[in-house]
């Protein structure tokens, strides 16, 4: 087999550069290692920033997201039994959508198979070959036998734990990294949202965040220690543990119920530089990771993903390779922003194990200076709303 770009990995990263680049004539096929209805199946992210949309509706798939998605125009904060509101919409003219990850790779999956597009699923042992030649080739095997596509370049989309970052040689490759010594429990419950708009919550016990998927989809997360087992908490201790933790006002009106989600992620910042060498490209969580707390992991892989298709699109369109070589350099200016929000949230809203009384204090005087600073408040606002590509 032959093509332009072979795409390693169909999660929503490969799926949009896929779609974006047929659009522009420029073949590639998408190599997926699980099924499409595990790959579907994925409870993740579920904030998207104005970038998002738009890389969205120029790939033709925002459709159903414009129905059924919701415009959150603001944000709560919750310190000392209290919340305050940070108005996006005011302090930056723009807002976020709340639509799962989930729908947004249902969305794609049908749209590049109603255009014919090649989604290989449950392709196993992918390996890129040469990707420093003038023909690079990705092997792979499918139903057992060993398959072999050539193509000009390849782009990593395989997430974290993919294959693609592995093949840049160590000495090329510099990568940055902070685990946190806490996880998120969240839960997916068939109840209405206790909030029309989201709800990050610093308590003694800990972070919370109340937010949704739809009107009757709530999505709930606390802090929990990272060697934490699900089986220490059933859903009646999880809803008491995340009443605590709201304002007892807020708390007083959750309607709780069987959830039929429930895991734990571990949180870690991660960057991975280059994010390009020879003939790959990495891009989302392949080349970088963000705690959720920012909600930007989903959005970030949307941004490489501009940068990226803009820059294959000049090579085939325009015959330059400027933006291709500039590509790791843009992506990881936007990465670098997005990775400091998402630290700066957690940091603000998570309880550290070794924290001090000195240290709850300043996290404290932070959320009470930002309650009372327009100003603080703009900058939460425009990197929540989303950094312009
Ligand atoms: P993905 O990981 O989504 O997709 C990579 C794809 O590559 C997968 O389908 C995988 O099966 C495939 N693959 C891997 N290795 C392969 C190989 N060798 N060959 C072929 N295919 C291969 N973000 C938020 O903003 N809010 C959240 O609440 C949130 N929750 C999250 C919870 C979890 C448990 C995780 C892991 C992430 C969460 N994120 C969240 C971040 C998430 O949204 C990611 O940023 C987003 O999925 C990144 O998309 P991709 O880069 O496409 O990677
Ligand atoms: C979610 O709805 O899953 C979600 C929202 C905001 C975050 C993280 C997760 O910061």
């Amino acid at each position: 087999m032959r093509t332009k770009v072979v795409i390693i990995g169909g999660g929503p990263s490969g799926l949009l550069l896929s779609k974006l680049l047929s659009l522009e004539g420029i073949d590639n096929i998408v190599l997926e290692k699980q099924s499409r209805e595990y790959v579907i199946g994925r409870v993740r992210a579920g904030v998207l920033e104005n970038g998002t949309i738009e890389m969205l509706r120029l790939a033709g798939v925002s459709d159903r997201l414009e129905k059924e998605g919701f415009q959150h125009n603001g944000i709560f904060l919750s310190f000392r039994n209290h919340g305050f509101r940070i108005d996006l919409k005011g302090l930056t003219d723009k807002n976020v959508t709340v639509y799962g990850q989930t729908e947004i790779t249902k969305d794609l999956y049908d749209s590049i198979e109603k255009e014919n597009g090649i989604i290989i699923n449950n392709a196993k042992d992918v390996l890129p070959h040469e990707i420093n030649s003038k023909n690079p080739f990705v092997t792979f095997k499918k139903d057992g036998l060993e398959k072999k596509i050539t193509c000009d370049f390849i782009a990593g989309c395989d997430g974290y734990y993919g294959i693609s970052r592995s093949i840049i040689p160590k000495e090329v490759i510099n990568t940055y990294e902070r685990v946190y010594p806490f996880g998120w429990l969240g839960i997916l419950s068939e109840t209405p949202p206790v909030s029309e708009e989201l709800i990050y919550a610093n308590h003694g016990n800990g972070f919370a965040l109340a937010s949704m998927r739809n009107k009757n989809l709530s999505r709930y997360y606390i802090q929990t220690k990272l060697e934490d087992n699900i089986d220490n908490w059933s859903d009646i201790k999880f809803w008491e543990e995340l009443k605590k933790r709201l304002p007892s006002n807020v708390a007083d009106t959750i309607i709780t119920g069987p959830s039929i989600e429930k895991s734990i992620a571990p949180l870690r910042s991660f960057v991975c530089e280059p994010m390009s060498w020879k003939k790959l490209y990495l891009v989302g969580d392949a080349a970088h990771i963000v705690p959720p707390t920012g909600a930007k992991g989903l959005n970030l892989a949307v941004s490489d993903v501009y940068y990226l298709y803009n820059a294959m699109k000049n090579f085939y369109l325009l015959d330059t390779t400027d933006d291709l070589k500039m590509y790791s350099t843009r992506a990881l200016s936007r990465v670098w922003k997005s990775i400091r929000f998402s630290w700066w949230m957690t940091t603000t809203f998570h309880k550290f194990p070794e924290q001090s009384s000195f240290d709850q204090r300043i996290q404290d005087s932070e959320l009470e200076y930002l309650e009372n600073s327009i100003a603080s408040q703009t900058v939460l606002s425009e990197n929540y709303v989303g950094l312009p590509f």
